[in-house]
């Protein structure tokens, strides 16, 4: 049996239980006990030295990263195929995904650190959501460009292209900051029927809703945020680089070190 070490509101576990749902392949869930560095037990990091979900296990090996996993899952479940057939397609999916993956998700990662973590309040917080809100139209006009005429972002039926967008743009939709009515809008709505988008977002409705004192418990530093790479840019880019010093005061945040021996 496959198990996915992960958490309902990472998009990027999103995208492999949206990916294995479409594929009818079966797999169990589990969360890790702790994420960040302090609680991160021994298991975890040898799993994923980067202390991140999703991981897959599978055959005793574990694999981390989601992109990583998709490309394991098609390799390994090809039929259906998730990919669309020709290759200059499949690179264009390839890059829809990347964008969706480091600046998509920096954006909405920042929004849940203000909204659900509290990191800025008042005049601070309102530029930074602003600054967001200015980024995510202008990712949505790319999104629009990119899915042309097409049904779907993978061409013809629901693909690659398409499960790596909806997780992030149902983020956006959660923080207030749809896409605007059109044909970005009506393909969300398109895929958010389909049986393995609409498990994935309930689930992490049904998350969002028990999650209670997470702020408290940052404040307590119990649990340090990962502010790396895209994220930080973001942070600092929107005004939020007082945020990264005193997380660096406070301790309550972390940086990616090196994978030990
Ligand atoms: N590039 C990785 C990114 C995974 C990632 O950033 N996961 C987040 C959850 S959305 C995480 O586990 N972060 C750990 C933390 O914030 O401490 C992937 O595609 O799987």
């Amino acid at each position: 049996m496959i198990e996915l070490l992960e958490h309902p509101l990472s998009p990027y576990a999103q995208k492999v239980k949206i990916a294995l749902d479409e594929k009818g392949v079966a797999y169990q869930v589990r969360m890790p006990e702790a994420i960040g560095s302090g609680q991160m037990s021994e298991a975890f990091r040898q799993a994923n030295p980067r202390g991140e979900v999703p991981v897959l296990f599978v055959e005793g090996q574990a694999i981390f990263d989601s992109t990583i996993i998709l490309e394991f899952i098609e390799d390994r479940f090809p039929d259906p195929a998730l990919l669309p057939a020709g290759a200059v397609d499949r690179a264009r999916v390839r890059m829809i995904e990347e964008l969706c993956d480091t600046h998509y998700e920096a954006i909405t990662w920042g929004l849940s650190e203000i909204a659900n973590f509290r990191r800025a309040t008042g005049e601070q917080a309102q530029a930074m959501q602003a600054s967001a809100a200015g980024e995510l139209a202008q990712l949505h006009a790319w999104l629009e460009g990119q899915l042309g005429d097409r049904a779907w972002f993978n061409g013809d039926s629901f693909g690659w292209g398409d499960l790596c967008v909806a997780p992030f743009v149902a983020g956006a939709i959660g923080f207030g900051m749809p896409p605007a009515p059109g044909p970005l809008s009506d393909w969300f709505s398109r895929a958010a029927e389909r049986p393995s988008v609409a498990a994935s977002l309930k689930a992490a409705r049904d998350s969002l809703a028990a999650m209670t004192g997470v702020a408290q418990i940052v404040e307590a530093g119990l649990f340090k945020r990962q502010y790396r790479d895209h994220r930080l840019e973001w942070m600092i880019r929107a005004g939020g680089l007082s945020i990264v010093q005193d997380g660096l005061a406070r301790d309550n945040i972390r940086f990616n070190s090196a994978p030990r021996g």
